[in-house]
């Protein structure tokens, strides 16, 4: 390894464990982080039993989305957005690393509400190494507002169906979060949460695998909610709501009218890819789902979430409102 590369690993390996600490300052033990093996038990995971409608935004009228999905709440794939994103293109890890290198995003959040970020380059090098049981994740709602990251809204459009957007009324300045920039190794993701004031969201994902649960919205919290008994320190992640709490749903004995919704990829290129290899870039979830699922609908300013955990345990300063229609560009998360 050149000087140039050990100086980058050591200072990647650094800024990573500072985040990681902030963010998840349970973890105090560093091999706390990969205790539960998951990386190495991942398989399991990634059988899904993909329940989910597609419809083509080119065959299905506004008016009929509304009618069929949006009025009664009901998830659907909608295929047909992408084929104009330059997204699809620029957002590989390696384009990443290079046009956004030293951009800060928002990778977690500390016990006080405040954002802990990291600069892209440190965050694609933690992609492509870590082992972690549930991986820090990048759930950045801010990248709008700073001239360089702003360069990423130029990558996709907003679909037809979710043009309408009356909190747009409030103005940029008041308006609370509501397009998110996600991104994350395998096992990354968000714990299970409803998002604030009955509101929806669309979302995208550009490349990798995401798995996605949805439930009825009668569905009671307490069958959704990992205890602590069963989760200890990471009971709000992704990944212990899959070990713990999906399996439940499949049983005969979980009630059929609270059945889950699930989707398991939407990247038509998906297979081809893999994180940690796929890209050579020397050169970065809530945090950890910690962050992106975070707790209900008080915040700080910099809070990202707009999203209420069913098991809230971060505290924040202010209370924020919601957004109509939330936008999330997914490179990958519960991958
Ligand atoms: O992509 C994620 O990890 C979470 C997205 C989300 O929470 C949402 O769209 O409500």
């Amino acid at each position: 390894m050149s000087d140039v590369d050990s100086k980058f690993v050591s200072r990647a390996k650094k800024r990573i464990k500072e985040a990681k600490k902030r963010s998840r300052p349970e973890l105090s033990d560093y091999w706390s982080w990969n205790m539960l093996n998951y990386a190495v038990h991942f398989e399991r995971y990634k059988v899904v039993n993909d329940t989910i409608e597609r419809i083509d935004i080119n065959k299905v009228s506004l008016e009929e989305f509304v009618k069929k999905y949006e009025k009664p709440y009901k998830p659907v794939v909608i295929t047909g957005i992408q084929s104009n994103w330059g997204a699809l293109q620029k957002w590989t890890l390696h384009r990443l690393s290079k046009k956004y290198r030293n951009q800060k995003f928002k990778c977690g959040e500390d016990n006080q509400g405040y954002s802990v970020k990291l600069k892209m380059k440190y965050f694609i090098n933690y992609m492509q190494s870590n082992n972690d049981d549930s991986p820090l994740y990048i759930f950045d709602s801010g990248f709008g507002e700073d001239r360089r990251r702003s360069k990423l809204l130029e990558d996709y459009d907003v679909p037809l169906y979710f043009k309408d957007d009356l909190f747009r009324l409030c103005g940029e300045n008041r308006r609370s979060p509501y397009r998110w920039f996600v991104m994350g190794p395998a096992r990354s993701g968000t714990g299970i949460h409803i998002d604030p004031l009955g509101t929806s969201a669309w979302n995208a994902l550009v490349q990798g695998h995401k798995r996605w649960c949805l439930f009825p919205t009668h569905t009671p919290k307490e069958l959704l909610k990992v205890s602590s008994a069963d989760g200890g320190k990471q009971r709000d992640e992704a990944i212990t709501w899959f070990s713990v709490i999906y399996p439940r749903t499949q049983l005969p004995t979980w009630p059929q009218d609270c059945k889950p919704a699930e989707e398991p990829e939407l990247a038509t290129i998906a297979d081809s890819v893999d994180v940690r290899f796929s890209t050579g870039v020397a050169s970065d979830s809530s945090s950890s789902c910690s962050s992106s699922s975070s707790s209900s609908s008080c915040g700080t300013d910099d809070s990202d979430s707009g999203q209420e955990s069913l098991t809230p345990h971060k505290k924040r300063k202010i209370c924020k409102g919601t957004p109509s229609e939330t936008q999330d560009c997914y490179i990958s998360s519960f991958t």
